[in-house]
């Protein structure tokens, strides 16, 4: 059988087992999952698809013994391997607030000449070193993002570059030969022949070439050894042509992402446009701060903690449906504490987390004035109490401690894990984030700076709203799936409109403009939808009346909205989009069991331009959920632009 025929049989016996299996049970899908893995392992390794062949051979040979096709073929890791068994650390008494909140050293992202902004080039390196996440923890093996080994940290640098000013970065990997945590050659994976670790950087949020995107494929292990099938290029290109705001960077490789974010591999960018936003008249320099929040769990030996074993180990070994720990890291300190003066602070906060979803609140009840959220400043800065931050998301807000009644103030965090319905927060643990400490005035010689003039803006940008773009031109149904074994609900893979990002692209928006996305969440859980180069914003959520699971079983079956009648069953009510929320999002939060209506701008929005770039270029883009373990196991898409 060619590879062209036997790929279309794998897909007509996966159509054929679907049916059955979802007619057979359809609420839990045991069967369904097992024999849909079976025939991905046809798919991925038995034709010409995608995934490179050695990869299969790998998974029936990986490092630590994995991967046989016998679930009863049970072998342990090797005591050498970062699968041995290690104590668990307990953080109940590590004491919190002792270390002060760092701040990232921040690296000009343009040169100056002759008094203007200019493009230069950066070299940074991603580096295996020690990190100390709390006083009382030795220093731990981290990977970091720093111009050298010794100035990598853990976030890794702020890059500050500037509207309108092309920066280019060659990112060097000089990772050591294996992973420090466990990883799983049963998703799929970008895994090198020759050893190493591989990594691509993706800037979060960023309007760049699709050649400077980081593809899951695009990976390089040290020394550029070896690349992924997408690589090109050593040096990425980033024109910062698009309005100012907080992205992020971090790795993305194949089925590494969870594992590689974990280890640190993640850090700030801030692209400034003064024209625009020196009016507003924010606060400035070392009143405009970074909280990187991620948590982490660690071993005794202060080492982070990731799982070595998964949830239905006979499907995938090590894979988990999310990582969670009880400790709440902030810029790479375990609940740290940060001593504030009283005037207004600007703080641009990212959730960095893996998996957690944050709802802070500040302990006295102080408001947050929030000015922007993921890269796009608001129409008007909103004033709320309570944040609620999916992985992948930021708000930049400002907090006026002046108004402070108590003399310190802890930032909490309620957010149920998974997110909505999933367990409570521990008040002592993962319910706390960091405190702010006022300091009494005459204690410190900032009482000589002049007085805090700084403000909240009463407006925000005029291109903010979803009226502000031309009228959408296509519409599209993106349904979120998960897999659940019977009788546990244990989950195996997650997944967006029944494919992988190895089968070919179906989402091929027009560059220059604007879709709806009606995004169908058929799981348990909420998840962030991020879509790389366009920008999104929610207009409408509105909750499926399933009570049966009628439709969720016919979506199972046929995964066709037409024919399962999607419109009989959005009759719900509809929760009304935060204000907060109303910007161009780089991810939108998708609540289970609800459509949500989502407006997505493949143009620069805030001209209403095309890209100032070749969007249409290989190998193109993803969208994917930024719950890190689902992106890796495989809620991810291609996203090609045509023009
Ligand atoms: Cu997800």
């Amino acid at each position: 059988m060619g590879p062209r025929i036997q790929q279309l049989a794998a897909v007509l016996l996966a159509a054929v087992v679907v049916v059955a299996a979802a007619r057979e049970e359809p609420r839990k899908n045991y069967g369904l999952d097992h024999s849909i893995e079976a025939v991905m392992s046809i798919l991925n390794c038995k034709s010409d698809a995608l995934i490179p062949s050695y990869i299969c051979s790998v998974i029936s040979k990986s490092r630590w013994g994995w991967g046989s096709d016998d679930p009863n073929d049970d072998q342990t890791p090797p005591e050498s391997s970062p699968a041995a068994p290690r104590p668990v650390r307990s953080a109940i008494n590590l004491t919190k607030y002792v270390d002060a909140l760092p701040q990232m050293a921040k690296i000009r992202g343009y040169g100056i000449w002759h008094g203007r902004p200019v493009p230069i080039q950066l070299t940074i390196g991603m580096y295996q070193t020690t990190w100390q996440f709390h006083r009382d923890m030795p220093p731990t093996p981290v990977f970091a993002y720093g111009q050298t080994p010794e100035t990598a940290t853990f976030p890794g640098p702020t890059i500050v570059a500037r509207h309108n000013v092309p920066l280019y970065i060659k990112w060097e990997n000089h990772l050591p030969d294996t992973h420090i945590l466990p990883w799983d050659p049963t998703v799929p994976t970008a895994i090198p022949k020759n050893g190493g670790v591989p990594t691509v950087v993706h800037l979060h949020g960023g309007a760049h070439p699709p050649q400077s995107d980081g593809s899951a494929f695009a990976w390089f292990t040290r020394d550029f050894r070896e690349t992924g099938p997408n690589w090109t290029q050593q040096v990425y290109s980033y024109p910062n042509v698009q309005a100012p705001g907080n992205l992020w960077y971090h790795d993305h490789a194949l089925g590494l992402t969870r594992a590689s974010l974990l280890a640190g591999l993640l850090a700030a960018y801030v692209i400034e446009r003064p024209e625009l936003e020196t009016p507003m008249n924010l606060p400035c320099d070392a009143h405009d701060l970074h909280l990187i929040i991620a948590d982490r769990k660690f071993y005794a030996n202060g080492s982070i903690f990731m799982n070595t074993t998964g949830d239905v180990p006979s499907v995938h070994p090590e894979w988990q449906p999310e990582y969670f720990g009880e400790v709440i890291t902030v810029n790479g300190k375990a609940w740290p504490f940060l001593a504030v003066h009283r005037r207004l602070y600007r703080l641009r906060i990212l959730n960095a987390s893996n998996a957690r979803y944050l709802n802070i609140t500040l302990s006295n009840g102080l408001p947050f004035h929030v000015v922007a959220s993921d890269s796009s400043y608001l129409f008007v800065p909103v004033t709320v109490t309570n944040l609620v931050l999916s992985p992948a998301e930021i708000f930049d807000v400002v907090v006026d401690f002046s108004l402070s009644t108590t003399p310190e103030i802890e930032m909490l965090n309620s957010a149920p894990y998974p997110f909505p319905g999933g367990n409570n927060t521990d008040p002592n643990l993962d319910g706390k984030v960091m405190k702010f400490v006022i300091i009494p005035y005459g204690q410190d010689d900032d009482d000589d700076m002049p007085a805090d003039t700084s403000s909240v803006p009463k407006h925000g940008v005029p291109y903010a709203s979803v009226d502000s773009v031309p009228p959408p031109v296509a519409s599209r149904y993106i349904v979120l799936y998960e897999n659940l074994t019977k009788p546990d609900n244990l989950s195996t893979r997650l997944y967006i409109n029944g494919l992988r990002l190895e089968d070919p692209p179906t989402e091929k928006p027009r560059t220059g403009t604007t879709e709806i996305w009606y995004v169908i969440n058929l799981t348990g859980d909420n998840h962030p939808l991020h879509i790389h180069l366009g920008t999104l914003q929610a207009i409408k959520m509105q909750q499926l009346v399933d009570p049966n699971d009628t439709f969720k079983n016919c979506m199972l079956m046929l995964n066709d909205t037409g024919r399962c009648n999607l419109s009989n069953y959005v009759t719900g009510p509809t929760t009304p989009v935060p204000d907060e929320e109303k910007t161009w999002k780089n991810v939108v939060k998708i609540p289970p069991g609800y459509v949500t209506t989502v407006v997505v701008a493949f143009l620069l929005v805030d001209t209403n331009q095309p890209y100032p770039f070749d969007a249409t270029a290989q190998p193109g883009y993803v969208y994917h959920c930024h719950i890190l373990d689902h992106e890796d196991n495989a809620m991810i898409r291609p996203l090609i632009l045509v023009p």
